[in-house]
């Protein structure tokens, strides 16, 4: 959280554009100035036809009550010109700002989310990154479209109302400015209780946002346990908090409006009285009299409107404080600078010293953990659920980052690597395969977004999804669907294998990648990863272990520690996990 208000905080964003707001200021000015002189013209009206020879246009030369309305007329040609102008220009500037800023606002604050590290986004919730991005930006783009015009247009209001009044006559206009400055109090308390009541509702509609989108992503997983009615009853509560959150807000905003208007009769019925006595009296011009009654009005309007502006003005503060504070969350994750010499990588091992980590709020997973992983050799990884095996991988990909100790791969811990250099150098296929709502062709693609057709229909034979792919009814172009839910598992997997074999990249590792295909198919994918890890270094997860059999060398981990190390044929020998493990999946139930 920032010490500086938000408004300060929005302003300084906006600086590359103080030129726009200072130019649609400025034009919201001038519409205000030439929109309240229509009163002053009628004042001038009233003043010819009653004074004649002795108005006052006939004392700045124009003697003739004819030329003087001639005069009067051009003048309201000239001032509905000007008017009907500068409401055209600030319209279009202060629109098409509100447009720009909520654009770049959104890029930027995507840009920033998408450096965060992985730890920043365990400790948030989607659904509320995804209100930030979208209705908070779009609460800004409101107010910056009306709301920062109508500010400036009651000021302007204000001050030119405030100072004709003067200039006619200082007693009436003490009378009629009277209630500002208690309006001008009350409408900063009024504000000041209103900010913490806006930012209520916003985190409120962040909250029930993320519930909307766990339910609709888990929608398969809420009907096989005929959870609707609950979840229902969890909307209803999220939705109902955000209704009560409103609620206290409306029950203040909605106050404002009558109390100011209260407060303006106080200062319209001062300008009728006293303005109408000095007037019967003799001292005030009727002209100038009816310049005063005009003017209240138009100073009554806008500051009734005043209570809307400002709730628009607090809920986009509100907003602005939660997107501006994603944009200033540090990003935790430092960038180096290392490169490695060509072809390094296939040349170097991947090497971890008493390497120290654990999850925020859990008990320490690996402690002083050492090993290496052999350049251009296949290592397998097996061990209990939990026991550490993703958890390496993301150390590895710096999705993680260890408390103590270093991983060194090409001579450079990696903390010192470019973090782009080593996340391509990286291929993966995560236990948790994602893949876009496009096609089979543009998925595996992404592995490498120059790849002609041809290279992807052969890195999809290597991972033996080129047959499944070859009797869609649509082949190449049929669609995955979200998150590929429109494939089987065993299909997502193969398209996600594709996609790391397409990449190319010196060090592949899969993460329990072929844990859904059946055994023939699994054996053929055996193969083709066999032929593509052939001087590549190589990492493979399983609980399956006929799929780690053929490795150079398998790690057996448990509890985040390394328990056995050898080949399969050694470890079997030896008696121990592996050898156990090994005869419950050949049915050796000893
Ligand atoms: N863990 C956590 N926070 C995360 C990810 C994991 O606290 N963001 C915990 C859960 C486990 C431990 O870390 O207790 C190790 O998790 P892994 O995912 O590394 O475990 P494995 O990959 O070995 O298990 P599996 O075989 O089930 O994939
Ligand atoms: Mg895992």
């Amino acid at each position: 959280m920032s010490e500086e208000g938000p408004f300060r905080r929005l302003l300084n964003y906006m600086r590359p554009h103080r030129r726009t707001v200072r130019l649609a200021s400025f034009c919201s000015i001038f519409n205000k100035f030439w929109d309240l002189a229509p009163p002053l013209l009628i004042g001038l009206a009233v003043d010819v036809v009653v004074l004649r020879e002795d108005s006052t246009l006939a004392s700045v030369g124009v003697v003739d009550p004819w030329h003087q309305l001639v005069l009067l007329s051009v003048l309201t040609f000239l001032i509905w010109g000007l008017e009907s102008l500068f409401e055209y220009f600030y319209g279009v500037l202060w629109r098409n700002l509100a447009q720009t800023v909520q654009h770049e606002l959104r890029l930027d604050t995507f840009d920033h989310v998408q450096q965060q590290g992985m730890a920043w986004f365990d400790e948030r919730q989607k659904g509320d990154i995804l209100a930030i991005l979208n209705d908070d930006i779009n609460q800004l783009e409101r107010f910056l479209d009306k709301g920062a015009n109508d500010l400036l247009q009651v000021s302007t209001t204000v001050i030119v109302v405030g100072a004709v009044f003067l200039l006619i006559s200082w007693q009436v206009a003490l009378f009629a400015v009277l209630p500002i400055p208690l309006i001008v109090w009350g409408s900063f308390r009024y504000q000041r209780s209103l900010e913490p009541r806006y930012a209520t509702v916003r985190a409120a509609a962040g909250q029930m946002n993320a519930l909307l989108e766990n339910d609709l992503s888990g929608m398969a997983t809420v009907q096989s346990f005929t959870a609707e009615a609950n979840e229902l009853r969890r909307v209803e509560a999220l939705s109902d908090a955000y209704r009560e959150a409103n609620r206290e807000a409306i029950r203040l905003s909605a106050a404002f409006t009558p109390l100011i208007r209260m407060a303006i009769l106080v200062g319209f019925t001062a300008t009728l009285l006293l303005g109408g006595w000095f007037t019967l009296e003799g001292t005030m011009a009727v002209g100038a009299y009816s310049v005063l009654v005009f003017m209240t009005q138009r100073l009554l309007w806008p500051l009734t409107r005043l209570g809307e502006t400002f709730d628009l003005y607090q809920r986009a503060m509100a907003s602005s404080t939660r997107v501006l504070d994603v944009l200033a969350s540090p990003i935790e994750l430092k960038q180096g600078t290392f490169e490695p010499e060509d072809e390094a990588e296939k040349t170097s091992p991947i090497s971890l010293s008493d390497v120290t980590f654990g999850y925020p709020d859990r008990t320490v997973l690996f402690d002083k953990l050492s090993l290496s992983f052999e350049a251009g050799k296949t290592t397998g990884v097996v061990g209990s659920t939990g026991a550490g095996k993703t958890s390496l991988i993301r150390l590895l990909l710096r999705f993680a980052e260890p408390q103590d100790g270093d991983i060194v791969w090409c001579g450079a811990p990696l903390d010192t690597w470019n973090l782009q250099v080593l996340r391509s150098s990286i291929a993966l296929v995560d236990q948790h395969i994602t893949l876009f709502p496009t096609t089979i062709m543009e998925n595996i693609r992404y592995g490498r977004p120059s790849a002609t057709d041809e290279e992807v229909i052969e890195a999809a034979a290597v991972a033996e999804a080129a047959s499944f792919v070859r009797l869609l009814p649509k082949g190449w172009e049929t669609l995955v669907g979200e998150g590929g839910h429109r494939l089987s598992g065993g299909q997502r997997q193969r398209v996600a294998i594709a996609r790391a074999v397409l990449k190319d990249a010196p060090l592949l590792v899969l993460d329990e990648a072929t844990s859904a295909v059946d055994n023939e198919t699994e054996a053929a994918l055996q193969r083709s990863i066999e032929r593509i890890s052939r001087d590549r270094t190589t990492i493979v997860i399983a609980h399956r272990l006929s799929t780690v059999r053929h490795a150079d060398r398998i790690l057996v981990f448990e509890e985040g520690q390394v328990v056995e190390d050898g080949t399969h044929d050694s470890l079997v020998v030896e008696d121990g996990v592996y050898a156990r493990l090994w005869s419950v999946q050949t049915g050796d139930t000893r």
